[in-house]
């Protein structure tokens, strides 16, 4: 089809769809996405972060335990702020700041979470501290830690799903 024909079938549809040709209204693209939201996240070269930011910092539960101890609505939704050490490495993730309230063993799991969990315990005062991670325990695709752990230690219990999965997030906390 030449140029002519080309411009002549654009003004047709402009005829047939009246209302359709004008600007775009501000801030919308032809697609319909919304700006930014396409970005890609590159953690590779990137320094990781210390200070937890707020989007996924789901709370401090001080020094609770119970199964569960806490829940997570959907982390589809939450930021990708730290790149786990086992298995897939980054996915968005969740994470909660817990205060050892005896010096004894405890045991951190993700158990009745809907979908294929990692979990990563840091302590929270030097974050880049990875004191244990683990992607499944037994048959289970939800993760679990045991650490014996000093009264007062701070630590960041970090969940994301391993090959960019995401769901409901159970976290379990019990002593031994
Ligand atoms: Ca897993």
């Amino acid at each position: 089809m030449s140029n002519i024909g080309k411009s002549l079938v654009g003004v047709a549809s402009c005829a047939l769809f009246l209302g359709a040709c004008g600007p775009l209204p501000e801030g919308e693209e032809l697609d319909g996405s919304v700006p930014g939201e396409a970005e890609v996240l590159d953690d590779s070269q990137s320094e990781e972060p210390r200070r937890v930011e707020a989007q996924t910092l789901a709370g401090d539960l001080g020094s609770a335990m119970g199964a569960p101890v806490a829940t997570y609505p959907t982390s589809c939704t939450a930021s990708n702020q730290w790149a786990t050490t086992c298995r897939s490495g980054s996915s968005r993730d969740v994470s909660w700041v817990w205060r050892v309230p005896e010096t004894a063993t405890y045991s951190f799991s993700t158990r009745n979470s809907n979908f294929d969990t990692i979990m990563e315990i840091r302590n929270y005062k030097a974050t880049n501290e990875v004191l244990k991670c683990n992607d499944d325990t037994g048959d289970l695709l939800t993760s679990g830690i045991t650490l014996t752990l000093i009264k007062g230690t701070q630590l960041l219990i970090i969940v994301e799903g391993y090959g960019g999965e995401c769901g409901n997030v159970h976290l379990n906390i019990v002593k031994r």
